[in-house]
């Protein structure tokens, strides 16, 4: 039986994507910059199912089939439309860390499929246009489909550079389920924070900013520029109307202590995206100290990059 098969990674996002320009299209409101995380990890394979009834996905770990979701089925959707095969499939998919707790799961698990769709339909399809496909699915995940360091303008994501010392951990201080989806939450967003109307007017200069300082490497300029921006993100889900709250008391803990690090030089930033659980950006001669501060006071630490 003939078998897709897709491996791809979450990123974690300095420049944060929050608000649709569009979303029919799904197309942000403003720029990103992330970085993809090559040691978390979204394996997927697609088959056509036996009784061809409606698609269905299997969870590793899980023993029952869901129903695809929203985000799937639009990518689904769109190789039908270009392949004319409208067989059902059955989608299995495992990654090594936690979903749905805002560690990036839907970018890693929507590009992992994009991938093992193209590999099934025997497509081949440019790498600009998969990253336009996963966008259609999750915008996040249009990041996904390239290495390194990754600005995404509106469309699709472009790889723009590697910054080898670069070091990211999670910081994992829940596995619930986030309350708000990120997509609801960016509506809330958009439709009633004066704060987030602010936020357009300086987004894209931040991003051109970080993007120079990646360029020259410039440390601290960049983690300081990574904190500000999860900082407002979250701010402007505090401004929304009723207010959304991502980050909990212990990711605030995270925050402190990055803080306490940075007393006589920056060395690490944090930055958080629709869900309690923090990320930890440093550099490599400074890795073993960040990682220790955490991992030796009781936080449950996963090596990203
Ligand atoms: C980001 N996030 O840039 C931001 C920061 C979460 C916080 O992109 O509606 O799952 O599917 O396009 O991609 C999460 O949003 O949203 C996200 P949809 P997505 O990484």
């Amino acid at each position: 039986m003939r078998e897709g098969v897709g491996t791809s990674h979450p990123n974690i996002a300095f420049i944060k994507y929050w608000g649709k320009k569009c979303e029919e299209e799904n197309i942000p409101m403003n720029g990103s910059v992330s970085q993809t995380l090559g040691r978390m990890c979204t394996e997927t394979s697609v088959v056509h199912t036996e009784d061809d009834v409606q698609d269905d996905l299997i969870s590793y770990g899980e023993s029952e089939p869901t129903k695809v979701d929203l985000k799937a089925s639009r990518v689904i959707k769109y190789f039908r439309e270009i392949t004319g095969d409208r067989k059902a499939l059955v989608i299995r998919t495992k990654s090594n860390f936690p979903a749905c707790c805002g560690l990036a799961s839907s970018a890693s698990g929507i590009s992992a499929l994009v991938l093992a769709l193209d590999d099934f339909y025997r497509t081949r399809l440019p790498r600009e246009l998969l990253s336009s496909v996963a966008r259609m699915g999750s915008a996040s995940a249009a990041r996904s489909l390239h290495s390194g360091i990754v600005h995404m303008q509106s469309t699709h994501g472009e790889h723009v550079g590697e910054w080898e010392e670069l070091r990211i951990f999670a910081v994992v201080v829940s596995s619930a389920q986030k309350r708000v989806g990120s997509t609801e939450g960016m509506r809330c967003t958009s439709r009633t924070s004066s704060l987030f109307q602010k936020r357009q007017e300086g987004v894209e200069k931040r991003l051109e900013r970080i993007l120079e300082a990646i360029r020259e490497k410039r440390f601290r300029e960049f983690a300081l520029i990574v904190m500000q921006d999860s900082n407002e993100m979250h701010a402007c889900c505090a401004d929304s109307f009723p207010p959304i709250f991502y980050m909990n008391d212990r990711s605030r803990d995270i925050v402190e202590k990055i803080h306490e690090l940075n007393s006589d030089e920056v060395i690490a930033a944090y930055t958080f995206d629709a869900g309690p659980n923090g990320f930890v950006v440093t550099l490599e001669p400074h890795y073993e100290r960040v990682r220790r501060a955490f991992a030796d006071h009781g936080f449950s630490v996963i090596e990203a990059l």
